[in-house]
């Protein structure tokens, strides 16, 4: 009879431990931190994101870029147009400078969590701007 109330206290005892991780998980549960620091959790290597956008005379292609907030993104500007073209975004303080007709570029960014206009500074007057949308 005496091993009943052994294996019970047992059981308590191990139920007591599974319940404090329990807790220690949920408080940093709730810390969550950035959106990055928990995608990466949730997804996995990365956040990552690869695009290319071409730059025409004088628009780009996409003119919309949605991109997961706070990923790192690889852009791949390509001219394919026959003028120099930019791909600039004022706020991020990103520029390519002018590359020449036939020409690329690779930069790197934190996609923004708020929308943002991307442009070639060459033409940007003459409507060769886009958006940076967060989702
Ligand atoms: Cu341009």
């Amino acid at each position: 009879m005496s091993e009943v109330p052994r294996s019970i206290s047992a059981v308590l005892i191990l139920l007591g431990i599974g319940m404090s991780a329990a807790c220690g998980g949920t408080s940093q549960g709730l810390e969550q931190g950035t959106p990055k620091e928990r995608r990466e959790a949730a997804g996995g290597p990365g956040g990552d994101v690869s695009i290319t956008l071409t730059a025409k005379d004088n628009t780009f292609q996409p003119k919309r870029l949605r991109l997961p907030a706070g990923s790192d993104v690889t852009l791949k500007f390509l001219n394919k147009g026959e003028l120099p073209h930019t791909f600039t975004v004022r706020e991020l303080d990103l520029d390519t400078g002018s590359i020449e007709p036939g020409g690329s570029k690779r930069v790197r960014f934190s996609a923004p969590d708020s929308r943002m206009q991307f442009l070639c500074t060459i033409h940007e007057f003459e409507g060769q701007v886009g958006d940076l949308i967060p989702r």
